[in-house]
């Protein structure tokens, strides 16, 4: 007989009172979630849900939306701008007008002194993309330094320029959609149910109602590794090598597709010659997986009717970053896997907007993926702003990872960092420290004031956060989605819109170019710029509020596009572009996309007798990057509010090292004090550490730059690892735990 409990209470959620909901999108990570922010009787932000309409989300929510409504008034938002002549020294308020003025006067007087580049600017992923839109035209158009960068070179550079090196552009080919018609995914060094738990919720429904293969490499037992039916734990940074081997195995057992190759891609020559070299039995010494099982993965790969690779940071902060996308690039086109259905090259995106900032920043060139190395494109962008065309560079100035040493020599004397929290997030902090301390003029631009790098900072500029503002952001997939503001921003801070705006003002062009005081003026100038017909990046089709009824549209979207819609509430919508590149052509010089041979050279710091340790590291579900957010709502920081490591129950028995104690790091850099994790996800020789914490990871990591996309590998350096002294250790924690 079936035993049922009578007198179940059913699970209450509490009344938040919510009197409105406001329409918005998620601010942490690329997957773009469409939210609604409930608002109490007095605006007040007092809950968060998914929208049902949402193609993205259909009604989801992880654990980070669901508290977004939080950000708003937690622990140490800035209020008013603050001026200092030093470092260290106690902060003046002052006014909005005398900070900009200052600022302005500041960049002019280095400027002068040591010439138009010795002034730099650091953004990040995570503005709207009418506002890097906006900081692009100040940046290139009237402050005129080419050392104008965002913290994307930690992130998806190596994306962007692998793209560019296989198809000619930037620009992901793929979407979530895929994932219903795939009959093989490989997901390479991405740990989606923590870090895109809502692109990890679409992959599962879609395995759920048809099981395809889902084959992981990933040197962790990650919960999606837990999940796959192979997984494949790679020797770090070797992933190259794995991708030569199966393409090694394909091409030898001709199970390329010929037709695609050849109407379709130049290079085939020399990339088959590349690949001999790379069979399975020399491939599985350097690569650490078995060559039975790279035979069978590539077989499984290239005889399903439509195979798709993702990847994130397992392959990008690899000094092969670019090579690797490279690699899964041509993997797909041999097999001719790309811009169909289910046969995709698809990078999982990090920050919210890292993808806005790609198309129209003018961070690594001009908006709209122009490039400052073409005359045509520095003139038609100079002509549509009214500038002469000769202030713009012919090249592109220096990355994040380059514009810091050039600080370090003296050639960098002043600074603006926008959105961005260096002094946690670089690779090897203490020479960060070193250098930060070396700028004449330091300004940091933040939503909150007790971000680290402020120590070193001259100015504090106060920023709106998020739904304090109005704008888009564009995801994973090429879906430009909306951000409402839901609220007015707290205190005197302000959007980073009106900060670029007003700062402009203060310099000669900024008087000649037209810089429109709504984000839906920015917008249709980027419309304008966008319209074309062999131009992928084609967003003219759009406005702010088809995309709000739409919950995203993908672009490109051209003007007079029409494929309308019903959202499940029965709005009309439209649908953009799914996929890129259906047709084969390409945005290369001749229409083919490009196969590029990988030779490797394995240049990473390798585990040694004195540092014995490989050490990785990411992320947790819980928090975001340096915790400036979630490091202060309860509801997140509980899970993990202390600086821990992952070992292997083995390694630390072998040392005499207990759960939960707290253990030394050392490296060549520096030295790191954490918790210890005992958990079989690491192998023997490896540990994992999450980088959020302050003081923590960048102390001892490495960093070594990619050639091409001069991204580091934050994933890769040795350690060692030694005893501490438990109760000076856990003081250390308390201090540094700080909020
Ligand atoms: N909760 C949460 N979500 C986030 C973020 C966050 O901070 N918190 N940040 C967002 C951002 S900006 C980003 S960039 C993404 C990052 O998203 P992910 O890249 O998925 O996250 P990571 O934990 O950095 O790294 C992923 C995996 O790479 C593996 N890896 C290490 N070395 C290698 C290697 O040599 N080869 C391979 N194949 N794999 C390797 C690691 O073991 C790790 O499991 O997440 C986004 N989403
Ligand atoms: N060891 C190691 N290091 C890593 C990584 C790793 O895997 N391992 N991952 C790297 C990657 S992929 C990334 S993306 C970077 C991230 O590194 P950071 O960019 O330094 O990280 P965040 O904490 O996201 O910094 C963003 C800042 O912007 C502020 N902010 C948020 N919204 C706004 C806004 O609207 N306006 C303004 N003005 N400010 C705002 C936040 O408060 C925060 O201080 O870290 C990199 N560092
Ligand atoms: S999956 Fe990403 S976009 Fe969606 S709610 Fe979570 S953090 Fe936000
Ligand atoms: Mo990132």
């Amino acid at each position: 007989m079936l035993f049922r409990r009578k007198e179940q209470n059913p699970i209450r959620i509490a009344d938040k009172k919510v009197h409105e909901w406001k329409y918005t999108t998620c601010g942490y990570c690329s997957t773009g979630c469409s939210i609604e922010v409930g608002l109490d009787k007095n605006g007040k932000a007092v809950a968060s849900r998914g929208n049902a309409d949402a193609d993205v989300n259909r009604g989801k929510l992880c654990i980070k939306g669901i508290f977004e409504h939080e950000l708003f008034t937690i622990a140490g938002r800035g209020n008013k701008p603050l001026m200092r002549d030093k470092p260290y020294e106690p902060w003046t308020e002052t006014s909005w007008d005398g900070a900009l003025d200052y600022m302005a006067s500041e960049i002019k007087r280095i400027q002068a002194t040591y010439g138009r580049d010795s002034f730099s600017i650091v953004s990040t992923g995570q503005l709207l993309t009418e506002e890097f839109y906006t900081l692009g035209k100040l940046a290139r158009g009237c402050i005129g330094t080419n050392n104008y960068d965002g913290n994307t070179t930690l992130c998806m550079a190596s994306a962007v320029s692998g793209y560019k090196r296989s198809f000619g552009s930037d620009g992901p080919p793929g979407c979530y959609d895929d994932f219903e018609h795939t009959e093989c995914l490989i997901a390479w060094g991405s740990n989606l149910p923590e870090q895109h738990p809502i692109i990890y919720w679409r992959l599962k429904e879609a395995m759920e109602k048809r099981k395809f293969p889902l084959i992981v490499v990933d040197p962790r037992v990650t919960m999606l590794a837990q999940f796959a039916d192979i997984h494949l734990p790679v020797t770090p940074g070797t992933d190259v090598v794995l991708m030569n081997s199966l393409m090694h195995v394909i091409l030898a057992e001709g199970l390329e597709d010929r037709a695609y190759i050849e109407a379709h891609t130049n290079g085939i020559e020399a990339l088959e010659a590349c690949v001999k070299d790379y069979d399975p039995i020399t491939a599985s010494k350097l690569c650490g997986i078995d060559e039975d099982t790279i035979r069978v993965v590539a077989r499984l790969y290239a005889k399903a009717g439509a195979a798709m690779s993702i990847w994130t940071m397992g392959i990008n902060q690899s000094t092969h970053g670019s090579d690797g996308v490279v690699g899964i690039n041509s993997l797909n086109l041999i097999t001719g896997n790309i811009g169909k259905p289910g046969g995709t090259s698809l990078s999982i995106t990090g920050q919210c907007n890292a993808m806005g900032t790609r198309e129209w920043s003018s961070c690594s060139g001009l908006p709209g993926y122009r490039y400052l190395e073409k005359p045509e494109h520095r003139k038609e962008i100079a002509d549509f702003w009214g500038i002469d065309e000769s202030f713009f560079p012919t090249q592109r100035g220096l990355a994040e990872t380059d514009i810091f040493p050039a600080i370090e020599t003296g050639q960098i004397k002043g600074l603006w960092l926008v959105a961005t929290n260096p002094m946690t997030s670089m690779p090897n902090t203490a020479r960060i420290r070193k250098t930060l301390e070396k700028l004449e003029f330091l300004v940091i631009q933040d939503a909150y004031a007790d971000v680290e790098t402020t120590h070193y900072a001259h100015m504090y500029l106060p920023a709106a956060v998020w739904a304090e503002k109005e704008g888009c952001f564009t995801n994973t997939e090429r879906r430009v989605n909306i951000v409402r503001k839901v609220q007015e921003p707290v205190g005197e801070s302000k959007a980073d819109f009106w900060i670029f705006n007003q700062l402009a003002k203060r310099f000669e062009n900024g008087r000649k170019i037209h810089f429109p005081d709504t984000v839906e003026g920015a917008f249709n100038e980027m419309k304008q710029l966008s319209k074309g017909n062999t131009r992928t990046l084609d967003i003219s089709g759009m406005t702010h509020q088809l995309i709000e009824d739409s919950c995203g549209i993908q672009w490109p979207f051209r003007e007079g596009a029409e494929a309308p819609f019903q959202t499940p509430s029965g709005k009309n919508g439209v649908k953009g572009s799914p996929r890129l590149y259906s047709d084969g052509v390409f945005q290369t010089k001749d229409g083919r996309a490009n196969l590029i041979p990988l030779p490797f050279i394995n240049n990473n710091e390798v585990p040694c007798e004195q540092y014995p340790f490989w050490m990785n590291s990411g992320r947790v579900v819980e928090h975001f990057h340096t915790r400036t957010r979630t490091g202060k709502m309860g509801n997140l920081n509980k899970y993990s509010p202390t600086p821990y490591m992952e070992m292997n129950p083995d390694a630390a028995a072998e040392q005499g090292i207990q759960h939960g104690t707290y253990v030394r790091l050392v490296s060549r850099r520096g030295d790191a004090v954490v918790m210890v994790q005992l958990t079989q996800r690491v192998p023997r020789n490896m540990v994992f550490i999450p980088f959020h914490f302050f003081d923590c990871v960048n102390r001892v990591s490495l960093g070594l730059l990619d050639p091409h996309s001069r991204q580091p590998a934050f994933k890769q350096c040795a350690i060692r690892i030694e005893h501490v002294d438990q109760k000076l250790a856990a003081q250390l924690n308390v201090e540094r735990r700080g909020f």
